[in-house]
């Protein structure tokens, strides 16, 4: 079964609100509420492993907005930094991370065509090339920024119009090389929200399926058993943004149908196997597979070694028309290879 052996200490923290308002004020009128854009934004992810932390701690914001993080001359410490990631630099900001250079605030604009409005249109090539270009991107700049430690708020908002013409003002600001203040203008980025408080123990939601097998003389509970499992839960740099298509969407979609196809054929005692299924789709994936720990702890012994066999659907849409087949070792069962080449089939 999937379960990790070097189980490595999780701690997760509640991300706060997975979606938070962030107020952009134009400190230059004086009508300050008339000049107020209010946008969603999602909060990078913050967590522990094995009591090291990761991603960003911070939530609270309430700096300057600026548009550029290549004026190293410029203290930065109190500019929260708008950058569209169709122009990022991916080396560049690799870099900078790295020297946890002192930051006000990052907010990550994502592109108008990954956001859920237009998630299902079809664009021509050039578009598909296009989206394929920047996805690639945005795994590189997820893989970067959950994998550090950084000392300043960081938050993603979809692009739109709004956003971009704020983006344009704070541009030119910048270009007059007039830092933006209280006394010169600019814009000012507020979120207000709580500190972010730890988790003490996440709740863990397991749903499972069983289609008794059919004994000729009896009880089915004393036939084995072939478990089917997926993990249904995702991961991602800002939670409320996973989507999980792949880790694992693809995997519980694989198990439904299975599901289904066997269902029609165990109503029916002509066509009902000499085994039990049993069908798990477990919670708590990416916090080392503990949704599926709990699950195996919750069967008692007897069901537990009825098990034949385990199969655990993951990411199987990753591979254009291939299916990848890992099997445990070492192989005691002859019969395993049998199963799984039927399985391709
Ligand atoms: C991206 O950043 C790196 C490192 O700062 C720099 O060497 C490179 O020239 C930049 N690339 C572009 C296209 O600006
Ligand atoms: C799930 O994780 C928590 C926290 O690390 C741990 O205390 C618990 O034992 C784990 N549960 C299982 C069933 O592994
Ligand atoms: C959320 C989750 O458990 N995702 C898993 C999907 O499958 C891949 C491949 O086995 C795992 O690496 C992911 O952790």
């Amino acid at each position: 079964m999937a379960t990790s052996r070097n189980a490595r200490e999780g701690e997760v923290f509640e991300s706060v609100y997975s979606v938070i308002a962030l107020v952009f004020i134009l400190v230059a009128c004086v009508e300050v509420l008339d000049a107020a854009t209010v946008v969603d934004v999602y909060r990078l992810i913050q967590y522990d492993l094995a009591g090291v932390p990761f991603g960003s701690r911070l939530a609270s914001l309430n700096h300057h907005a600026g548009s550029s993080l290549f004026d190293r001359g410029t203290d930065l410490s109190r500019t929260v930094v708008i950058l569209p990631v169709r122009e990022l630099n991916i080396t560049f900001i690799r870099e900078y991370i790295g020297q946890r250079q002192p930051l006000g605030g990052l907010l990550l604009l994502l592109p108008r065509m990954f956001s859920s409005e237009n998630r299902g249109n079809m664009g021509g090539d050039d578009q598909n090339l296009g989206k394929e270009n920047m996805r690639n991107i945005l795994v590189e700049l997820e893989g970067l920024l959950i994998h550090a430690n950084i000392p300043y708020p960081v938050y993603f908002a979809f692009e739109d119009d709004k956003i971009d013409t704020v983006l344009a003002d704070v541009k030119k600001n910048d270009a007059t090389g007039q830092p933006a203040t209280a006394t010169t203008g600019g814009f000012k980025l507020v979120v207000t929200a709580p500190e972010p408080k730890q988790l003490a123990s996440p709740t863990i939601t397991n749903i499972q399926g069983w289609l008794p097998g059919l004994k000729a003389d009896g009880d089915s509970s004393q036939l084995p058993t072939i478990a089917i499992v997926a993990s249904y839960d995702t991961f991602g740099a800002a939670p409320a943004l996973s989507v999980g298509s792949d880790s694992n969407g693809s995997g519980v979609a694989a198990l439904f149908e299975i599901a289904r196809l066997f269902s029609i054929l165990y109503s029916n005692p002509k066509t009902r196997g000499r085994y039990n299924l049993l069908f798990g789709l477990t919670s708590g994936g990416p916090y080392n597979y503990n949704g599926t720990h709990k699950w195996l702890r919750s069967f008692d012994q007897r069901l537990r070694e009825s098990i034949d066999y385990a199969i655990c659907l993951n990411s199987i849409g990753s591979w254009d028309n291939e299916l990848w087949i890992h099997v445990s070792k070492p192989p005691e069962n002859a019969y395993i290879s049998k199963f799984l080449m039927v399985s391709l089939i």
